[in-house]
């Protein structure tokens, strides 16, 4: 996972550029900037899924994670990573780079980030932010005045009601703690360390301290007690980060709604399965690759909503070699 491999980048370059006479081909590239799409949203909506469906739809596209756990080695179930299978070969940055007992902040993202960003662009392959972490998104969109010149970005919000979101982030945690998470963070567990550093103020992690102490002593009514009180603690401090997240979104909304497009979710979560696969599809992908599209090659034509799926072109002209990078 965290040793990026760029073999998909390097395959699906187009050879024809049938937009631009070539001799204009100069002036373009002093003139734009260089574009990145950010995918933001709520815990648990979708960005990770819709940054790699869109990714394999744009190619030769990369995706940076802007959430601030998962840039921490270990923990993977916890967190939340995305899996090899889920990665469907499109490269992740960021994932997995920083040691779990150091403080990765703010500012370190925004260096490792443009360090990524610009790297994807040499490449001409096209930078898709996704994560939760919406400081970490502002302070490298908004507070890093290289960024701002360099780069025009193109906002997708994955949104859904809280009530819909809420149960299923509950049965996530179950999943999660099917899938092994209590072993995991069992290994993690050192009853001479608080939770204030790195991947420890992961939730998930503080909320079984009270049971990895007592599991080798206490009698089995008490440890089921308190196995149970904190799952039930994991649940409530998800749906609140969720809620907070929200009002962050909210906010930033206000600041980038020119370039911000929300993206409801509401019918998806109603479903399951394939059902909800089929509607995420038509409707929530969909849109995204319209919008995206457009942002890409804003002098082409919108493509019809009823033809989308059929008609968005891979990739029909090679991003500029990045020449306004190199200048700054
Ligand atoms: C990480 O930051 C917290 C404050 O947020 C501090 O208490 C802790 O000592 C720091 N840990 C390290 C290893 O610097
Ligand atoms: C079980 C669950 O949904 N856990 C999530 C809680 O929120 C954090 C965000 O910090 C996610 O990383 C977890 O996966």
């Amino acid at each position: 996972m965290n040793i990026v491999s760029y073999s998909v980048c390097q395959q699906v370059r187009p050879i024809v550029n049938f937009q631009r006479p070539l001799s204009m081909e100069p002036f373009f590239r002093y003139l734009r900037k260089e574009k990145v799409v950010v995918i933001i949203g709520a815990t648990g909506t979708g960005k990770s899924k819709l940054a790699i469906d869109l990714a394999s739809s744009f190619p030769p596209a990369e995706i940076v994670n802007s959430d601030k756990m998962q840039v921490y080695q270990g923990l993977d179930i916890t967190t939340n990573k995305v899996t090899d299978d889920e990665c469907r070969g499109v490269p992740h940055h960021l994932l997995g780079i920083a040691d779990a007992n150091s403080n990765f902040t703010a500012d370190d993202f925004t260096r490792h980030a443009s360090a990524a960003i610009d790297s994807i662009v040499q490449r001409d392959c096209l930078p898709i932010i996704a994560g939760g972490s919406n400081s970490y998104i502002e302070a490298l969109v908004e507070d890093h005045a290289a960024f701002r010149l360099k780069y025009e970005c193109c906002f997708l919000w994955v949104d859904v009601p809280l009530h819909a979101l809420d149960p299923f982030l509950s049965e996530r945690v179950d999943r999660m703690i099917q899938a092994g998470q209590l072993d995991e963070v069992r290994q993690f567990f050192d009853p001479a360390r608080d939770y204030t550093t790195g991947i420890r103020k992961a939730i998930g992690v503080p909320e079984f301290d009270e049971f990895l102490r007592a599991e080798a002593t206490a009698d089995g009514g008490t440890k089921k007690r308190l196995l149970e009180a904190a799952i039930a603690k994991i649940k409530a401090n998800n749906c609140s980060l969720a809620r907070r997240q929200l009002q962050k979104i909210h906010r930033l909304y206000n600041m980038w709604k020119r370039n911000m497009y929300r993206l409801d979710t509401t019918e998806v979560f109603k479903k399951s399965g394939d059902e909800a696969e089929q509607l995420w599809q038509t409707q929530v992908l969909a849109k995204s690759q319209r919008i995206v599209h457009k942002f890409l090659y804003d002098d082409s034509p919108v493509v019809p909503a009823a033809t989308v799926m059929s008609s968005v072109p891979p990739y029909p002209q090679p991003k500029q070699v990045a020449m306004a990078t190199a200048s700054h």
